[in-house]
């Protein structure tokens, strides 16, 4: 079997020792570590996803794939990427009543590797907190993460506190996540919509009118 494939499906399995030694034999053979993280982890993701729709795992087998994943972000150092805060800074959070911050933080560590300074509200984040970081950091984009169908609505209500608030003129509003779309940003008034870590900096970007492209 392919190694990216091994890697996949150990991580569905679950089978920790397997997945981290196609990891590690992945690196040592030069592969990119977001290539890895993006494609055949985040797909493996999915399927555990899917798994979970049909009854065949249960929240327990979730949060183990969310432990190994995570693990595997440590193993590449992905997690200590970058410290530079030269193009702007970005206030982020997985919005409330929502805990899954996988995927939030790795725009994170998107980011800070291309240069934002980036403030990390965690999971569960509501509108106050929002607001507050958005006034202390004087941040130039708020960036909001929803997982699940349940809890997106909720990005509508921090973009309608920012107008509120007198806010909106001077911040952007970026969102991402699986429950989210580019038709479901336009609908909430969010300026920009990432499919995942790549694409949120590339509108990150555009939004504040960095780069050429
Ligand atoms: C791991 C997991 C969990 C773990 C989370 C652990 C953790 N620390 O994060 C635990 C066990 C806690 C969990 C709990 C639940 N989960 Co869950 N979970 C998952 C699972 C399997 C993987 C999520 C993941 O980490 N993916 C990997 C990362 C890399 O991908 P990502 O998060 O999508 O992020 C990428 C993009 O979306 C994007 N992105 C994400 N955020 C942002 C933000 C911005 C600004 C941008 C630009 C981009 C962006 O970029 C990222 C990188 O590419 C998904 C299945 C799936 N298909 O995703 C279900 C899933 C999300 N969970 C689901 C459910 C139902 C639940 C529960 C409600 C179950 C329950 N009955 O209790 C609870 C809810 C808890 C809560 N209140 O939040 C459903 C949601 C269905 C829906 N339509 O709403 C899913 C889809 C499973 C399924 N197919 O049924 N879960």
């Amino acid at each position: 079997m392919d190694l990216r494939e091994r890697l996949k499906e150990s991580l569905i399995d679950l089978d920790e020792d397997s997945f981290l030694e196609a990891l590690g034999r992945l690196l040592d053979q030069g592969a990119d570590p977001w290539e890895i993280i993006l494609g055949p982890m985040s797909e493996a993701m999915e399927e555990i996803g899917r798994l979970y729709e049909e009854g065949e795992y249960f929240i327990a087998e979730m949060l183990v794939a969310a432990d190994i994943f995570k693990k595997a972000l440590k193993v590449m150092g992905v997690e200590e990427v970058g410290s530079e805060s030269t193009l702007g800074v970005v206030v982020i959070g997985t919005v409330k009543g929502d805990v899954h911050d996988i995927g939030k933080s790795l725009v994170a560590t998107m980011l800070r590797a291309s240069g934002f300074r980036v403030i990390d509200l965690g999971v569960d984040v509501d509108a106050d907190r929002f607001i507050q970081a958005v006034r202390e950091h004087d941040a130039d984009i708020v960036a909001m993460s929803a997982l699940l169908t349940t809890t997106r609505n909720y990005m509508k209500v921090v973009v309608d506190r920012l107008g509120e608030e007198g806010l909106r003129e001077r911040v952007k509003v970026l969102i991402g996540g699986l429950s989210t779309s580019k038709e479901f940003a336009e609908k909430i008034g969010a300026d920009g919509w990432g499919k995942n870590a790549i694409e949120g900096v590339e509108v990150a970007k555009r939004l504040l009118g960095i780069g050429g492209d």
